[in-house]
This record gives C-alpha cells, structure tokens and sequence, in this order.
C-alpha cells in the first residue's frame, strides 16, 4: 500500500493561521478573519455563532484544502497506479497520520476513518460488541450519554443477552464516580463513556475510569466528540481502548470522524461493514481481509473530506491545543458569570465545566429562546440535545443551549445575554 507521504505536508497544510502574527492580541480576535462564515448578519445583526457543541465553523484553511483535494488531486484512493490516484492516496494517509499524532496514537494504523463518532461507536458494537459479548455479560454506560454512545448499545443488548448498567450523577449534576465503582464487577465487559457531556459540560475523569475498568479486565471505549475539539488528548495516557470523535466538532468538514482503537484489539475484530478496500483475497464464496487500518474501511472513503480534517487538525495545533483550552477556559468563566445575573436562569451541570452550558430560562419554552435569540442574530441550541434520558433524569423536557468555541468572544457572549435579557422582558419572566 503506498502511503508515501513526503513532500505532501506542505501541500495540505496550506497558510499559517492568523494567530501566530501576533501572540499578544486575543486569540479569538486574532482568529476570526480565519472563519469567513462568521463575518454575517442574521436578521439584521451580526451573526452571534453559539451552537459549537453541533458543529463547528471551519477556516478558511479548511475549504481551502477541500476546495485544494478536488481541483487538483481527486481520484480514488489505493486502487489505482496512476499519479492523480496516488496523489490522492498520500493525501488521505497524510491526513490519518496528522489525527494519529494530534491524539498521540502509537500508529496512524490505530485510526480508522468514519462517517462520524456516531458510526465510529456502532463500529465497535458491531464488530467488538456482537462478537464478544453474551448473556448476562455487562455494559456500563452513564446516564448522560448522547444517543449515538446509548442505542448501538441497547442493539447490541438486544442481540446478545448483554445487560445495560448506568451510572448515576452526584447531587452537583457530575458522574457519581462512587456509583461506578459500585456497578464495576467481573461481569463487566465494557465501559461505554463520554469524556466531556454535551449537555452538563463536565469533564469526565476517563483516565481514572479506565484505570478501574482495566483492574476488571474491562474494555473502555470513551465518547471524545466534545473533548478532542477543546483540548489536547493523549490516548496512551488515557490508556482508553477505543476513542472517537467528530471531525465536523473540531474545524473540519461533515462526513468524517475517525475511531482510534489499540492495533492489538482491532486487528482481534471482526468487519464490520464489507465491501471493496477492506480485502485482501476475494473468492466467490469467501475472502479474506486486509490489514488494518483498511479492513474497516469498505468501499470509496470521504477521501477529500479525510484531506481536509488533516488540514483542521494542523489548523488547531498551529494555534496550540493548551492555548484554546485556556482560552475558552476563561471565556467559560465570563459566560457563567454572565449567565448568573439573570436569577430567573436555571443552569445544568457544575461550575467546573467545558465551554458550554445548557439552562432554563423560567417558563419560556427553549424553542421560543431560541427562535427570538435568532432574531436577534444569536445561534444557540433549543431541544433534547440528543441525551433524553439525561433531559428526563433532571426532570426537565427540553433545554437552551450556548456552547462557544475559541473562535468567540466576550462581546458575544454580552449579545447573548443581551437578548436572553430582551426575551425575559418579553415573556415577562
Ligand atoms: N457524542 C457526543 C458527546 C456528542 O455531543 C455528539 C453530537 C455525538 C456523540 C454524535 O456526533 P455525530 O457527529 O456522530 O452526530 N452532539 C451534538 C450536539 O450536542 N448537538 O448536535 C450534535
């Protein structure tokens, strides 16, 4: 397989983002020329871009490496020996190389492409899931999970005889670590987690989670989506067996997400979906497979989307994983001091929090919120956010929510409360 990849570096990492020009200015001044997208009004007012947690803008480094793939290099990936063919290979591989070290893998052969961390997940529960697991044999899952890490399990309970365990949370709405000590056993074969909730905001303590999965010679899979946007990950420190994410979360384009997975652990997994790329020997009536990362990667992949998720991954190295963690720390701060002087305002999830917060605003309905919100240029997010049982374990139906990104700033942040502030006026809350 040619994964030749020098002299491919330079052509995918494309300019140097605005903000290494000058360290000293704000780093979400200095980013958002990078972001065109976010240089509009709505309704009359500049664009106030709250809804991160959903996707994320890209930079224009971003289009630029997609826009890059297909006017130059686009043809498929490891089939043909032409040059465009081969171009394109590189590419694709370059990028699995910049995701192998931007999570610290021990081999780009650890990550596999994915649609998305949702197919990423059912990608272990299909092929890990159905495969190892059976009666009576325990999955622990905690009551905050998105769908995406909820459902593919409850399949594969279904299939299997595998019984579903949740931990709870702690009265300051965070994982009740006590209560997952208490559901770990010798039945337990999995832990299924997310790192960081996309409703609660907290941060998860995975590393000490694994560590006592591993003491029960249980498997760990963590649900990264909103962690590997915000912050530096280190899955060998981690020590997590499976580990996915979103590209479309973190700067890059929709239609591609990677799984990491330890080589040893993937290459014992059977396939899961078949196809073309992921063989080695065909014959009419049976085949065998193609070494990793391929054999999980059937048919034609996202190939320029895969190019340009490698060109976000240099995007937000070259600004500093540490620095945007830091960043939106602080930002974070100002915004849930800004959100406690509206009293009327009930906030989910504890002060020690990831760059969002999911609230009620008296009796407004977060659909209302949110449609007057936009009015006034502000996107945030109204719903379930896909965590219904979390939604129904807080006793609460739907909820608003702001979720921010490096690229916003104080004054967005003084917008929306600005027009939760007119909205309250409005329904006279
Ligand atoms: N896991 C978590 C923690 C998420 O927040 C999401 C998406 C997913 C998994 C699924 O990601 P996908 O790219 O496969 O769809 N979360 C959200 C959200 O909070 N609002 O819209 C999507």
């Amino acid at each position: 397989m040619a994964t030749q990849t020098e002299g491919m570096e330079n052509l995918y990492r494309t300019t140097t983002p605005t903000a290494l020009v000058d360290p000293e200015l704000d780093l979400a001044a200095r980013v958002r020329p990078d972001f065109p997208l976010l240089d509009q009004t709505v309704n009359g007012h500049p664009l106030v871009y709250l809804d991160n947690a959903a996707t994320s803008q890209k930079p224009q480094v971003v289009l630029e490496a997609l826009a890059q793939y297909y006017r130059s290099d686009n043809a498929n990936v490891h089939r043909g020996v032409h040059t465009l063919s081969s171009r394109a290979t590189d590419a694709y591989e370059l990028a699995r190389e910049k995701i192998a070290r931007f999570v610290k893998a021990r081999s780009s052969q650890e990550i596999i492409y994915t649609r998305n961390a949702t197919e990423a997940i059912n990608l272990v529960a299909y092929s890990w899931g159905l495969s190892t697991l059976g009666p009576g044999d325990e999955i622990i899952l905690s009551v905050m999970e998105h769908h995406s890490n909820l459902i593919p399990w409850q399949l594969v309970a279904q299939k299997t005889g595998a019984v579903l365990r949740f931990v709870g949370l702690t009265p300051a709405e965070t994982l009740d670590l006590d209560h997952y000590r208490s559901l770990l056993s010798p039945k337990t074969r999995l832990v299924s987690l997310v790192q960081v909730s996309n409703t609660l905001g907290c941060i998860n303590p995975v590393q000490e989670v694994v560590r006592l999965a591993h003491a029960q010679g249980a498997r760990v899979l963590v649900d990264a989506c909103q962690g590997v946007p915000h912050m530096a990950i280190d899955v060998q420190a981690l020590d997590c067996d499976w580990l996915v994410a979103s590209g479309h979360k973190m700067c890059g384009p929709t239609g591609i997400g990677f799984l990491y997975g330890k080589l040893d652990l993937l290459r014992s997994m059977p396939p899961f979906l078949g196809g073309g790329e992921m063989i080695a020997d065909v014959f009419l009536d049976h085949a065998t497979y193609a070494d990793l990362p391929y054999r999980f990667e059937a048919g034609t992949p996202a190939i320029g989307e895969a190019v340009a998720l490698g060109a976000a991954v240099d995007y937000l190295q070259a600004l500093g994983m540490d620095q945007i963690h830091t960043y939106e720390v602080e930002l974070t701060a100002y915004l849930l001091a800004s959100l406690a002087k509206i009293p009327q305002l009930r906030l989910y999830g504890p002060p020690e929090r990831a760059a969002l917060a999911a609230f009620s605003f008296g009796t407004i309905h977060p659909h209302d919120l949110s449609t007057i919100l936009d009015q006034a240029g502000v996107a945030i997010r109204a719903g379930h956010h896909c965590t219904q049982p979390l939604h129904r374990h807080l006793r609460v139906q739907s909820t608003a929510r702001a979720s921010l990104y490096f690229y916003n700033t104080r004054a967005d942040i003084d917008a929306l409360i600005g027009a939760l502030e007119a909205a309250g006026e409005f329904f006279g809350v």
